[in-house]
């Protein structure tokens, strides 16, 4: 039986990784932060099956205790400061998380068992103000945030590490990739749940920054998929995972109100608070070589993610009415 340990478990890539690696008949390990509460809603439907450890990306000892405690033979390291928005207000702190985080897990590992084999979630917002599109795994980064920066040196540290002592460490450059468990912050969510919200009488409008900014954006339990098949490479690689696709997020609101009949326009304001210091205009991934030597595709399209989001937002919050 393979043995995986999860950073980022109670996320929502971590949550579709789990079920994912435990129908292949792993034994799943998760790393989990000490929280006052609770959050393991994501992934309450797996209990019992995952093997939760205690630990934080910011404590090397709770690392390599974790890589002792499950003696994995693969490690993905899903865990971050993950809201580009907030990079700005805590830059120090997403450095620290997102960034120098990997390091200290590609420590662990070194230091532990260097045949572990990592995977480094990497991020499209590496690209930030586009030099090339479609981005490719050659396009030159160019990030626009604390936290676009503090991905990019877990990138390089993880092609350095790779490098330095020959180590199996792969980096997935995925784009933006969104379902129900996605957090409500985030603007897919925030939009899906607004609108159902505004549907049911809950709540009047929705306020939003920039409409204009373009993603390429599938579905997190398609993804986790290509973060597997990684890892089942004869050499460690980097990928961009994305669909091709690019929608503005104006496309984005008018399709998720359209499902539920809505006219967007009566509801959506324009709102200073949620606009960037500075923005990622456009991003629209080329994966190709993913599509080549992994043989993976995307499965769900954008409308069909669009639909799922409302569906299941629409299902949730009747019942919470
Ligand atoms: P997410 O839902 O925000 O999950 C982040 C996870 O990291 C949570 O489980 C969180 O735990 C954990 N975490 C945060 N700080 C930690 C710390 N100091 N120590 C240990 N765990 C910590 O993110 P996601 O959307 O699943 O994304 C997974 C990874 O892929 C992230 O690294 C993200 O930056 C990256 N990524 C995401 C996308 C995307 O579009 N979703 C695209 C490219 C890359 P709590 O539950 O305790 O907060
Ligand atoms: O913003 C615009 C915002 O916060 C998308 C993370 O998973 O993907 C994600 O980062 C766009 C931006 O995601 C609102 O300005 C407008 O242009 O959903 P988001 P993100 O910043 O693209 C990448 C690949 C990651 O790696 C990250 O971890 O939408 N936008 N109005 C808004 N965004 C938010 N959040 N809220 C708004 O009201």
């Amino acid at each position: 039986m393979k043995r995986a340990l999860i950073t980022g478990i109670t996320g929502q890539d971590g949550s579709y990784l789990a079920e994912f690696l435990l129908a292949k008949k792993y034994k799943v390990f998760g790393l989990e932060r000490r929280s006052s509460q609770s959050k393991r809603e994501n992934i309450a439907h797996l209990a019992g099956k995952i093997e939760f450890i205690s630990g934080d990306l910011l404590d090397e000892a709770s690392l390599i205790r974790a890589i002792n405690q499950s003696e994995p033979d693969e490690v993905y390291n899903l865990a971050a400061q993950s809201f580009v928005a907030a990079s700005w207000k805590q830059p120090v702190y997403t450095s620290e998380v997102t960034g120098l985080g990997a390091v200290r897990l590609l420590e662990a590992i070194r230091q532990t068992d260097p045949k572990i084999k990592f995977y480094q979630a990497s991020s499209s917002e590496m690209f930030g103000k586009v030099q090339e599109t479609p981005q490719t795994e050659k396009t030159p980064f160019y990030p626009r945030s604390p936290y676009g920066v503090a991905k990019l040196y877990a990138h390089w540290i993880t092609v350095n590490y790779r490098e330095s002592y020959n180590m199996f460490a792969a980096s997935g450059i995925l784009f933006n990739h969104e379902s129900p468990r996605r957090g409500l912050e985030f603007v897919t969510r925030k939009i899906t749940n607004a609108a159902v919200k505004i549907k049911l009488g809950m709540e009047k409008e929705l306020l939003l920054g920039n409409l204009d900014s373009k993603r390429d954006w599938g579905f997190s339990g398609d993804y986790v998929e290509a973060m597997w098949l990684m890892l089942q490479q004869k050499e460690a690689r980097d990928y961009v995972i994305s669909t091709g696709e690019t929608h503005t997020v104006r496309e984005f609101v008018e399709a998720a109100f359209g499902e539920l009949g809505l006219d967007w326009k009566k509801y959506v304001k324009m709102n200073k608070e949620f606009m960037r210091p500075a923005e990622v205009d456009l991003l629209k991934g080329d994966s190709s070589k993913a599509a080549k030597e992994l043989k993976w595709k995307p499965k769900v399209n954008f409308h069909q993610l669009v639909k799922m989001m409302v569906e299941n937002d629409l299902k949730q919050l009747s019942n919470s009415k």
